[in-house]
């Protein structure tokens, strides 16, 4: 049964060119559904590009699957650099990955990369398909593959023992077979628990602040997750500010009309009375009072666009001193090279980077806060922060 209220599972596919992620999608679309509902032609897998925001774009298949369980909107990037960017760039916030690996091959370079990367965005693997079974000569080639897929978890922290799904099962079948991709369905549908309706503690972005004589302070702006009503403790945190400031709102409006309750996506005016004049800017958040903090220093992987897609001309070496885009403001940074697995000795335009970034003046920062990186008022990456290092004021 579906649970009512539930929100569907953002299922990203992980796994080499070729290895046969698309082929399993068109399997997974094709299967006879519970509800009898049939949606778009399963064999029809176009492209779309989707902006990742700071004009960027990339390339992917976005469907939705729906089981016997839940909804599934599975996330297909078409070859591995728009895997790669997708992991980096934080786009599309998968909840979870599927991993295929072709029974044939083996896993190999990519495999790995995205693994590495997957892990170091906090996006856990929910299962492994082992695909093109039917086209493996014999049980004994296919176990030694089931190993070497196993090895490559465990190296890549993958392994089920530091997350919160527990160990991850592997399941063999051909990505053209109906009966091994309800098997893997049934696998996903058990495995993964159902995600929260409402997405955590309240956060918004102010994007505009005005002193109205009449109504008071009023800070436009979007929130981003959770819900707000009158009368309702928040905190300022950031744009240049280090410790929070605690401010009551006094009303929620939307084209000056009174709500009650304003919810994640929605674009809206909060009006705070007297006392909160001068208080925040563009550039600052506002929040449930100790969910987020201010800080200078994040670690985060970051993808920078090719030097032939308008990216940095040439590489970097030591440190870089770009601007960063955040909360709708930019600021000055210093950013470095940080050692990892898949770390190069310079930063590369046209790959993922682990980078370390400290910025000139203290905004909310958070794991998988997504920014984009400026040089000369253009851009040439994004990024999203994978831990905050560095001293921390207010929040938590
Ligand atoms: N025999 C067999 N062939 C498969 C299987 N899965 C995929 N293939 C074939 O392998 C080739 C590649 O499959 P795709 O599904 O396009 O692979 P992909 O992972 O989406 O590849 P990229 O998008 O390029 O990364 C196609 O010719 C498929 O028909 C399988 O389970 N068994
Ligand atoms: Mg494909």
């Amino acid at each position: 049964m579906i649970q009512p209220g539930s929100r569907p599972v953002t299922l990203l596919l992980l796994g080499h060119v070729d290895h046969g992620k698309s082929t399993l999608l068109r399997t997974m679309l094709g299967l006879p559904r519970e509800s009898g509902s049939i949606g778009p032609d399963p064999r029809d897998l176009a492209e779309t590009e989707i902006p990742l925001g700071w004009g960027l774009v990339h390339r992917r298949v976005e469907r939705i699957v729906q089981t016997a369980r839940r909804e599934y909107r599975v996330i297909d990037c078409p070859g591995h650099q728009d895997a790669v960017k997708a992991i980096a760039t934080g786009a599309s916030r998968p909840d979870t990955a599927l991993l295929i690996v072709s029974a044939v091959d083996g896993p190999l370079a990519q495999t790995r990369e995205q693994l590495l990367l997957a892990g170091e965005a906090g996006i856990e693997l929910a299962a492994v398909f082992l695909s093109k079974i039917d086209a493996t000569s014999s049980v004994s080639v296919v176990d030694r593959v089931e190993k070497e897929v196993r090895d490559l978890l465990r190296d890549c922290g993958h392994d089920g023992e530091r997350g919160a799904l527990g160990s991850v099962p592997i399941v063999r079948g051909s990505a053209m077979s109906e009966s091994s991709v309800s098997t893997l369905v049934g696998a996903l549908d058990e495995r993964i628990p159902d995600p929260p309706p409402e997405e955590g503690p309240f956060l918004f972005r102010v994007d505009s602040v005005m002193a109205d004589s009449e109504r008071g302070l009023v800070a436009t702006g979007f929130v981003l997750r959770g819900a707000v009503g009158a009368g309702q403790a928040v905190e300022a945190i950031g744009f240049s500010r280090e410790a929070p400031q605690a401010f009551v709102v006094g009303r929620v409006e939307s084209g000056r009309h009174r709500q009650k309750r304003a919810r994640a996506g929605d674009t809206v005016d909060l009006v705070f009375e007297g006392g909160a004049i001068g208080g925040f800017d563009r550039g600052t958040v506002l929040a449930a009072p100790n969910t987020i903090a201010a800080g200078t220093r994040f670690e985060a992987l970051a993808y920078l666009r090719a030097t032939s897609d308008g990216g940095i001309d040439g590489t970097v070496s030591g440190t870089w001193e770009p601007e960063i885009a955040l909360w709708g403001v930019e600021m000055k940074s210093r950013v470095r090279l940080r050692e990892g697995a898949v770390a190069t000795e310079m930063i590369k335009p046209g790959a993922p980077v682990r980078i370390e970034v400290e910025l000139a003046v203290p905004v909310a920062v958070e794991r998988r806060l997504r920014f984009g990186i400026k040089e000369i008022g253009r851009t040439v990456g994004a990024g999203t922060v994978t831990r905050v290092t560095g001293e921390r004021r207010g929040g938590s």
